[in-house]
């Protein structure tokens, strides 16, 4: 199975960033660096990336998802080199500056619009040119996005009624079982992204990544994916996004010069608790394996104080068990049992 590799960075682009990282480099045109600069250091060449996201809540076992948000972005991605200072000019003739994301990445947010129709109005078919300052002076390279209306997958990412159902009070230490409607590519793409990614859920925004099971090619038409037991914590708020996505080479262009368009279904839930509710803690407070230390003091005073970190004992400052958090009592069953006696 040609899978993704798993990205380093917690964002939704990242997973973009993923894809690239399978293929083959693009070509340069070296525009300002002279002969000799080029010959003593050989140009970059970084993946240049446009991404159009049609962004859906599913919000029912039943009803159709529903568009959100339509996003476009540009991506520039140093491969072989650092890169500095890349701008990009849209086919308005319109010039943007990257945000550096680290690890060699920058980003432009073209636009986020409330309809695909806006979206494909402000970021149209045309040519995009990415230019960059690196060892050989100042390159570019130009992105031509032919289509005007984008190139769709004719599907939307569905879950079905027994996954949707499933997922809510999930058991983590238990496998679960993902499916989807089918995904029929577009014979126009030139490569297929599916899958899913499931992030830590910040008030339904996209927190830490935790799992990435996005496929390429044949493979991302699968309709069924195992979620593996203990890939998730108890009792957390998830976002899981399953992704259909076309990727389109640029004419011309035989590297990573392409445009990606993605479908992408977003659906809350929860997984069930496994905390007893009624125990006794441990020495192990912080939930790191060794028991008795500082840190776990350290952290369960923390915990009193109102941060309870993921990993501490799960009834948080009710050490006893009894019911009420953070009571003298809880402090002294605390040192009762970092003293090796009970609670
Ligand atoms: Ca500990
Ligand atoms: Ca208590």
């Amino acid at each position: 199975m040609n899978q993704v590799r798993t990205p380093l960075r917690v964002t939704q682009w990242s997973l973009n960033r993923a894809t690239e990282m399978s293929s083959s480099r693009c070509v340069f045109v070296s525009i300002a660096g002279s002969l000799l600069l080029t010959a003593a250091a050989p140009a970059q060449s970084p993946n240049c990336e446009l991404l159009y996201v049609s962004f859906h809540q599913q919000t029912s076992p039943t009803a159709a998802p529903t568009a959100t948000q339509h996003e476009g972005r540009a991506f520039i991605t140093a491969t072989d080199g650092a890169i500095f200072m890349p701008t990009l000019q849209l086919p308005s003739g319109q010039s943007r500056a990257f945000t550096s994301l680290g690890d060699g990445r920058y980003e432009n947010l073209v636009t986020v619009s409330s309809t695909r129709a806006s979206l494909m109005s402000s970021m149209p078919s045309g040519n995009y040119t990415f230019t960059w300052q690196g060892g050989s002076g100042t390159s570019s390279r130009v992105l031509t996005q032919p289509h005007a209306a984008g190139l769709w997958p004719a599907q939307v990412p569905t879950f079905t009624p027994a996954t949707y159902t499933g997922l809510q009070g999930m058991d983590p230490a238990e496998p679960f079982t993902l499916t989807v409607n089918q995904f029929t590519p577009d014979g126009q793409a030139n490569q297929r992204i599916g899958g899913y990614y499931i992030t830590e859920n910040n008030n339904g925004s996209e927190g830490t990544l935790v799992r990435n099971n996005l496929l390429l090619g044949p493979s991302s038409q699968v309709t069924t994916l195992e979620l593996p037991p203990n890939a998730l914590a108890p009792g957390r708020s998830y976002l899981i996004t399953w992704i259909f996505a076309h990727d389109v080479n640029s004419p011309g262009s035989p590297g990573v010069t392409r445009t990606q368009f993605r479908n992408a279904t977003r659906l809350a839930f929860t997984t069930a608790s496994n905390c007893p509710g009624n125990q006794c803690g441990t020495s192990d407070y912080n939930g790191d394996g060794d028991a008795g230390t500082d840190q776990d003091i350290e952290a369960f005073f923390a915990c009193i104080g109102g941060n309870c970190c993921a990993a501490c004992f799960c009834q948080g400052s009710d050490f006893n068990g009894d019911g009420d958090a953070g009571t003298d009592q809880d402090i002294e069953a605390f040192f009762r049992v970092l003293g090796g006696s009970g609670c």
